[in-house]
Order: C-alpha cells, then structure tokens, then sequence
C-alpha cells in the first residue's frame, strides 16, 4: 500500500514528504516531480510569493540508479522565502517576545477553531501548517505514485470550466477532449494561464481576476479532473470502505479550499429522469460492449467500468482577503477587521494540478489491492493475465 505524510510549515526551512509502500523498479527522476511542481506554481491570479519560490525536488531516499528500489522515498522542498522569516518562525523560545502575535482570524479559514482547538494566544502557528503551501510536498509525494500509473498507461489530467462567473458553456459530452490521453488534455490546459480551454470564458476569468485583484478579494473555481486507462473493476461494490469513488472523493475534498467533488455530471444528473442519465450499453461492430456517454463519470458500484474517470472539483475564494472580512481579535474580544497575510486573489489553477496529484495514491492503491506485487514487472505480468480474462469475457459469443 502506498501511503504517505507531508510535514513542514508554509514560512519553515522546508517541506518533506515520506512515502511508503512504493513498489520496486518504477522508473524515478527529480525531473519528473519538478515537472508537477512547475505546473502547480503556475496560473493567473497568483500572488507575490511564486516569484520567491521556484520548488525543486530532493530526492533523499528509496531511489538507486534512476529506479526506484522498494523503500521508504523521502523528499525534501526548500522554502526559499525561509530566510525572510527566521525570527517568526524560529525554532527558539528566546525570539517568541519579539514577534508580533496574530489575534483576527480570517473567516472561512482555519485560524479560528485551530487556535480554540490548540490553545494557542497567537494564530500564526494555524496560518503556518493550514496553508496550501503544504500541497507542494503533496504534488511531489503523489506525482511518485503517478509516475507508477504513467508506467501502467494510466494518464491523468484537468482543465478549469470555471473561475467565479466566468462558467464555460455545458458540454453534452466531455469524449472528444480526453480522446488522446487524459495527459493531452492537461497539456492544452497547461498552455493558458488559467487552465481553461474555452477562449471565450478564459477572457471573462482573467477580466474577473483583475477585477478581484482591484478590489482586494478573491475567486474560487471548478476543476474537471480526467484519468483514462484504468482497467475495469478497481475498486468494490462490497464494503462502504471500498467504493472508489467515496475514496476518490475523500482524496479530492482534503485539498485546502476544496468543499466539493462531483463524480461525473453528478448535481446535473440529480434534476433529470433515469433514463437521461445512465450510460447504456451497445454492442460493438469489434465484438465488444460500448457506451455512448459517460454521465456516470466512469465508475459504477464504486468500480470503474472502463470508461475514462471525471471528477468536477469545485474550490472555494481564498480566504484571505486584501480587503478585510470582519472578525473579532481573539485577544481583545472586540470585532475588528480580520488579518491581511500576504495571499493569492485566484489559485484555481494551481489547485487543479493538486486534484490531479492527490488522485493518484487512490488509484494506485485500488490497483495493488486487485492485483498485489512488490516490483512493476511483477504488478504489469498480473495486470497483463488479468487484461486477457477480460477480453475473454467480454468477447461476441
Ligand atoms: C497561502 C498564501 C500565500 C500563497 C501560498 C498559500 O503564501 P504567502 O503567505 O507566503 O504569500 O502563495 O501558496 C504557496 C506558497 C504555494 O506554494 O502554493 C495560504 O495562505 O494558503
């Protein structure tokens, strides 16, 4: 089982990340983590603190001649904004009188159950670990688990369909874009700044980005997550604790300001009749079952089915705002304007390679579970057996 844990404040020395579970002989390179890392620090709307930062990879451990080797991988992200924040985050009890403590919290963050929750007379040490600054050892810890499905011709990828208003027309069919890969696609996001494919709505985002970036506040987004190349029958009907899509959606909803996952068209779906909705079954010219539409998103029973997996992911405005929400100091217990942390107005797009990343350990996991092996060889000889069961079942009699 691949599993693994972040560590590491947003203005500390670094992030690191410890993976566990890795299985031996998957091909493994800094470049191909810094690749994700690149995509994730990228997308209109971001604030001051991507100029500082340009996160790379240290690979510590687990990986011998650009192979992984079946042990613990360890990973390490400097944060290059550290040197600025020495005093404040010092490790020292001697620098704690001189920093300037933090008493209003943002509404819609953590900072206000989390200095409750912790006892805390200050809510810097909240902003610290709650920040998404965190996900960059998760791209990386997870872009490990990728690189293990990318070997498998399993692709993952997203683009945005909506940045607040700015809402791209509804597609009857979302085929046509993940016909060559989901990785296709995500490379066409990649080439804009806010990730979207739609010229026309990615005018209107940018336009409202400004807007928001004038008026000192924020904008949140939806994501439309893809993986094609999954073999049929990951995950299980079984046990409430094995449906894929309720473990995809617990992976997707544990991304900071994510309050929302979608398998398929899912609300859409809710407000039409059954047989709008589900995915019938033809038989094909080539002897085996088709479908024409995928509303289902993929996964039937909390199984795929064969189909490509869709996710929409819905992330909410930032909750920092430029121009203050009002709150109540903490200290004081009078109401004043919340506290201003240095933020970004939209990190939409960012968060799309994060919803991609997190995906990966779910799927990975769901494949070792069905077929098991400590080594790729081993894992893609089961995978291969199992390939041609299926095509033996599901061949015209
Ligand atoms: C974040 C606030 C900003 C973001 C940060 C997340 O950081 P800072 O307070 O240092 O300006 O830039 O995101 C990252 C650093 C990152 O790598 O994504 C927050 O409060 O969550």
């Amino acid at each position: 089982m691949f599993r693994y844990f972040t560590a590491g404040e947003s203005h500390g020395r670094a992030l690191c990340a410890v993976i566990d579970g890795m299985p031996a002989g998957v091909p493994l390179s800094p470049d191909v983590i810094d690749a994700h890392l690149a995509r994730r620090q990228q997308g209109y709307g971001r604030g001051n603190r991507m100029k500082i930062e340009a996160d790379k990879v240290d690979i510590l451990s687990g990986v011998r001649f650009g192979k992984t080797i079946g042990s613990p991988i360890s990973l390490l992200i400097e944060n290059r904004d550290w040197k600025n924040w020495t005093e404040k985050m010092s490790q020292f009890e001697d620098k704690s009188e001189s920093v300037k403590k933090i008493h209003v919290p943002r509404p819609g963050h953590a900072d206000f159950a989390g200095r409750v929750k912790y006892g805390f007379d200050d809510i810097r040490p909240v902003i610290e670990r709650s920040s998404a600054r965190e996900t960059a050892a998760r791209v990386a810890a997870c872009s490990v688990a990728r690189q293990f499905l990318k070997t498998l011709g399993v692709e993952i990828g997203s683009y945005l369909s909506a940045i607040g208003q700015a809402i791209e027309p509804e597609r009857d069919s979302y085929a046509d874009l993940i016909a060559e890969g989901a990785e296709a696609l995500a490379k066409r996001a990649d080439a804009s700044p806010t990730r979207m494919i739609h010229e026309e709505t990615e005018a209107k985002a940018i336009a409202l980005i400004d807007e928001a970036k004038r008026r000192g506040d924020t904008l949140g987004g939806v994501i439309e997550v893809f993986v094609t190349g999954l073999p049929i029958g990951l995950g299980s009907y079984a046990q409430h604790d094995r449906k894929l899509d309720a473990q995809l959606a617990a992976a997707i909803v544990s991304i900071q300001a994510v309050k929302g996952v979608e398998i398929g068209t899912a609300f859409r779906n809710a407000t039409r009749f059954g047989s709008e909705v589900h995915d019938e079954l033809f038989m094909g010219d080539d002897g085996k079952p088709y479908r024409k539409t995928n509303r289902a998103g993929g996964i039937e029973g909390g199984m795929t089915n064969g189909e490509f997996v869709h996710l929409r992911v819905a992330m909410k405005p930032i909750s920092t705002l430029m121009n203050p929400l009002r709150s109540v100091n903490l200290d004081s217990m009078r109401e004043e304007l919340s506290h201003i942390e240095r933020s970004d107005a939209c990190a939409a797009p960012a968060c799309a390679i994060v919803a991609e990343s997190v995906i990966a350990p779910v799927l990975m996991n769901a494949i070792l579970e069905k077929f098991g092996g400590d080594s790729l060889d081993e894992i893609q000889a089961r995978i291969a057996d199992y390939d041609a069961r299926c095509n033996k079942a599901l061949a015209k009699r």
